[in-house]
């Protein structure tokens, strides 16, 4: 099993992850992750702190020479901030209190429902682990997790398909492979020149109000073979463990498989994929409606899951009422330094959460403790798929 944990605060000194379950033998160099980590920061309507965020990173364990060898891989993800000092006191781990309690809890962040479950009376106690800095983490197994399926000939992507109330149409191109340079190279990662401009106008339009924007991210999964995930129990479906992963994702409201919202209003005899049969591809579909998953497995075709995310509720003209936990008084939520939209930088964090889902379901299918090993498993499944 694949499994990855992260430790860390928004403000802290790092923060640090932890993948346990990887064969030995990936190649992985600290330039692989960086490159992630460098996409992540990118994109029009971040705020002030991805224009100075290094993302400074060092391998804490797992890798030697070059290639891992099969124990826990650790990486730590510096804070640049905190060689400031900016941050010591705020966030020092040693005991004292702070001069700043934020008491006003902003409405849609975890602030609120964080303060009263873990009886705080200070905000920034639940908001720092609950900001999405905690991405970067993940990223960071994503990257790792997207070298070894890079070896099974399977590649994860995304592109943002709504920004606000720009929305690309629904006819447009789904990207393929060979469009990933071209998604990143656009400022807000969309596929499609006349929504891309509608984006960016509206998030001009977003920031000049103080005011937040939301989106949708189509995140896309190319050579997965048929198989992965399985009918057989809930907790093995395929579909079911990207939507969980996908909607754990901060700021994440809905998470749609294929054409899941447009086929519930169709008949039956529109709404699936046919099959046929070619004697140079085997079983073909023309369409993907499922998004590549049946009976909550994969089917072979390119897997597609979309992801909806809420305007972040950290404005820059705070104007959304709510409540000081100290005197009950109404008041505004609080003010702080942050993005008008993470929308382009959720897609990089959708195809972590997809990449991740399929490494872990890639290795419970063909095992191994090596990768060649791991690659002659999957070697020796297609081969008797293409017998049958
Ligand atoms: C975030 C607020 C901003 C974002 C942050 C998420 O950070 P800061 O408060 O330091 O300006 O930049 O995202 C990241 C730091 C990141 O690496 O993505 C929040 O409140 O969730």
């Amino acid at each position: 099993m694949l499994r990855y944990l992260t430790a860390g605060e928004s403000h802290g000194p790092a923060l640090v992850v932890t993948i346990e379950g990887l064969p030995s033998g990936i190649p992985l160099e600290l330039d692989d992750l960086a490159a992630e980590l460098g996409r992540r920061r990118l994109g029009y309507g971040r705020g002030p702190r991805m224009r100075f965020e290094a993302d400074e990173i060092e391998f804490l364990g797992g890798v030697r020479h070059g290639r891992t060898l099969g124990s826990p891989v650790a990486v730590l993800i510096h804070n640049s901030e905190w060689k400031t000092g900016k941050w010591a006191a705020e966030m020092s781990s040693a005991p004292g209190v702070t001069q700043k309690p934020l008491t006003q809890p902003r409405p849609g962040h975890a602030d609120l429902a964080g303060m009263q479950k873990y009886g705080f009376v200070d905000a920034r106690d639940v908001l720092e682990r609950a900001s999405a800095r905690e991405t970067a983490a993940r990223v960071v197994a994503g990257a790792v997790a997207k070298q070894l399926l890079q070896h099974l000939g399977i590649s994860v992507l995304s592109h943002v398909t709504r920004l606000g109330a720009a929305a690309v149409s629904s006819q447009a191109v789904r990207p393929g492979v060979g469009d990933l340079a071209a998604i990143d190279e656009s400022e807000v990662r969309c596929f499609d020149a006349t929504a891309e401009s509608a984006m960016i106008a509206e998030i001009k339009a977003a920031a000049k109000d103080g005011d937040s924007l939301g989106g949708i991210v189509e995140i896309l999964a190319y050579g997965a073979p048929p198989g992965l995930g399985s009918h057989v129990h809930w907790d093995r479906r395929l579909d079911g463990m990207l939507a969980q992963a996908l909607m754990s994702i901060q700021a994440m409201k809905a998470v749609e498989i294929g054409e899941g919202f447009t086929v519930a209003g169709l008949r039956g005899s529109e709404a699936h994929d046919a099959i046929h049969w070619t004697d140079d591809h085997g079983y073909t579909r023309d369409t993907a409606r499922a998004g590549g998953i049946e009976g909550g497995m994969s089917t072979g075709e390119v897997i597609v899951a979309r992801v909806a995310m809420k305007p972040l509720a950290t404005l820059n003209r705070p104007v959304l009422a709510t409540v000081d936990v100290v005197t009950k008084l109404e008041t505004v939520s609080f003010k702080e330094r942050t993005d008008v939209t993470a929308v382009p930088a959720a897609g990089v964090v959708g195809e972590t959460m997809m990449a991740l889902v399929l490494a872990q379901e890639t290795l419970r299918k063909f095992g191994g403790d090596s990768l060649d090993e791991l690659l002659r498993n999957h070697r020796g499944y297609l081969d008797a798929l293409a017998q049958q």
